[in-house]
């Protein structure tokens, strides 16, 4: 159970930053369990899989053929691949947390995020500057995602970097390019990329993120994987709109 004052504490910091870190969210004997399978449905190569060669962000290989082409990207849905991981997807403490944020029942997408992102040193590609809610069809802009740090988490091996405050800011559409990446050549944007904050998070950590909020990562620089497990969530009153990629998989009410 998530103690009042401290969850009343991180969802206004949520909602003033766009994003709160929550130290030692998941206990340690999880986390090994967490991990374990993580590492075995990787080794496995266990399906459905996103390899880096598909997504071809900055520094991913050329084609699946290529050196390196055969990198995954994230084990996609979560949700479905073990029971440990579904177990966190609806744990107690992240249904709490959400009901008081969305002050209603909440329910979890499957067809977004439900995913164990890794990030492998050398073929693991850079994630620019976006918000995740340029691909999503709610009628409100206001999801919350989880991201479970498996292990530590820093910029030094592709960390996430987040725009304070972004969630909440009004952008002209030329702010972003084409495929609504927050543009980077331009001098206004670069002024709010600069005032971008990277946690360091520690193995059981979860940050806590809009889906308005502006958030990169760098490239992982060090010689381990990074495994992080990903979930979002939105409140009964805020259903995808039907016909949408957001509403193509069955939604988990928690
Ligand atoms: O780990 C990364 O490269 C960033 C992932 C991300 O921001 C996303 O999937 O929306």
């Amino acid at each position: 159970m998530v103690a009042e004052s401290s969850c009343a504490a991180q969802i206004a910091q949520l909602r003033a930053q766009g994003y709160v870190v929550l130290p030692r969210f998941v206990p340690r004997e999880a986390l090994v369990e967490l991990n374990e399978v993580a590492r075995v449905q990787l080794d496995r190569r266990e399906t459905p899989l996103e390899f880096e060669a598909d997504l071809q962000y900055p520094g991913a290989p050329p084609s699946r053929s290529a050196a390196g082409g055969g990198t995954v990207r994230r084990l996609l849905d979560a949700y479905a691949r073990d029971a440990a991981f579904a177990a966190w997807g609806t744990a107690p403490s992240v249904r709490e947390w959400m009901e008081a944020y969305f002050a209603e029942p909440v329910l979890m997408s499957r067809a977004h995020h439900n995913c164990l992102m890794t990030k492998h040193p050398r073929y693991g590609s850079l994630t620019n500057w976006h918000r995740d809610s340029r691909y999503w069809s709610f009628d409100q802009e206001n999801l919350v995602s989880v991201w479970i740090a498996l292990g530590e988490e820093s910029n030094a091996n592709g960390g996430l970097w987040f725009v304070p405050g972004s969630h909440r800011m009004v952008f002209d559409p030329e702010k972003f390019d084409q495929a609504k990446f927050f543009r980077s050549d331009l001098a206004q944007n670069n002024e709010i990329i600069d005032t971008a904050l990277s946690p360091t998070l520690a193995a059981g950590d979860a940050v806590f993120f809009h889906s308005n909020t502006l958030h990169s990562a760098n490239q992982n620089l060090t010689d381990r994987v990074k495994f992080s497990l990903v979930y979002t969530y939105h409140g009964r009153s805020n259903p995808p709109k039907p016909g949408t990629r957001s509403a193509s998989k069955p939604e988990v009410a928690l």
